[in-house]
């Protein structure tokens, strides 16, 4: 009887889809008219026929959109520390953590890497205890090790595992990339020190910076020329800058910049960068919160 019902069920679904899974139903059948088998059978056949679609749209759209986990918080159990999958622990908030995230993407890992997110508000127990001492986002298990510091990271994780390159062999553009991973740090303090309260000018030269960064290279729009992890570091702060300067300093970090307008177009291009970004209104009220309530 419940084989009867949810085969009823199922073929309601599949009249609804007809258009879409009739190219798969038809054949997988072997025959024009599905009442004619066994409902067992039939369930089976269907079971298989909605598989191959879903396969189908899979190859037809690159990847289907992952469904992200739910953040782990301190009620919950730890994955399989150290199992021998490779795990990147983030936070869906925390821009370091999304540069690892981003690459991880990029390079079509996502099968390869699990994504484990913590609620860092709410931290579990057993993240510090076990998984990674410094108790920071991003991490990555892998090889038995637990490594941290997202740049070390993106690194590390296009050095070590499969898919394109992010990193160019062009000595000119390496040794470029290294100046512009190491001013990470210097161009996000110009531009906190403008939200919280110092002059407009200082966080102005650092957009300058990258201007002229962006300008380079002109084989494309992206720092290097060709999309690299230099774009996947400055990405997240960028992605939470420009809100923040717009809605609460009513600066606008794009006038007069025209290779930044392009490279914030070309990356919102990027899939794998498209899939890490946050809503841009919440992001600014959580910069409201650091950064305000601190003058
Ligand atoms: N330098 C580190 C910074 C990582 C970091 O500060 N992550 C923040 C979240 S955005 C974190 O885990 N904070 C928790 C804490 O400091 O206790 C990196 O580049 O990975």
């Amino acid at each position: 009887m419940p084989i009867i019902i949810l085969s009823i069920a199922l073929t309601t679904i599949i009249l609804q889809l007809q258009d879409q899974l009739n190219p798969f139903l038809l054949p997988a059948l072997s025959v024009q008219n599905p009442s004619c088998v066994s409902p067992e059978s039939f369930i089976v056949t269907i079971l298989k026929c909605i598989q191959v679609y879903h396969q189908y749209q899979r190859i037809a759209s690159g990847r289907v959109k992952e469904v992200l986990p739910p953040a782990l918080d301190s009620s919950s159990d730890p994955p399989a520390i150290f199992d021998g999958s490779p795990k990147l622990y983030i936070s869906y908030t925390c821009p370091y953590a999304q540069r690892a995230w981003i690459t991880r993407n990029y390079k079509g890992l996502q099968d390869k890497i699990k994504l484990v997110p913590i609620d860092l508000k709410n931290r579990p127990a057993w993240y510090k205890e076990k998984v990674y001492p410094a108790n920071k986002v991003p991490s990555l298990e892998h090889n038995s090790q637990v490594k941290g510091e997202s740049l070390d990271l993106i690194r590390y994780i296009d050095s070590n595992f499969e898919g394109p390159p992010l990193f160019p062999d062009d000595p000119a553009r390496r040794e470029f990339a290294e100046e512009l991973l190491s001013y990470t740090d210097s161009f996000y303090k110009a531009v906190i020190s403008f939200f919280k309260g110092d002059e407009t000018s200082v966080a102005g030269a650092a957009f300058d910076n990258i201007e002229t960064a962006l300008s380079k290279f002109d084989d494309g729009p992206f720092f290097l020329g060709q999309f690299s992890l230099v774009d996947i570091a400055y990405a997240p702060f960028i992605e939470r800058f420009q809100p923040f300067s717009m809605d609460v300093k009513n600066y606008d970090i794009t006038v007069g910049r025209p290779k930044l307008v392009l490279w914030i177009e070309e990356m919102n291009k990027i899939e794998a960068y498209k899939e890490t970004k946050h809503d841009p209104k919440e992001l600014v009220e959580s910069y409201k919160k650091r950064f305000l309530s601190a003058l």
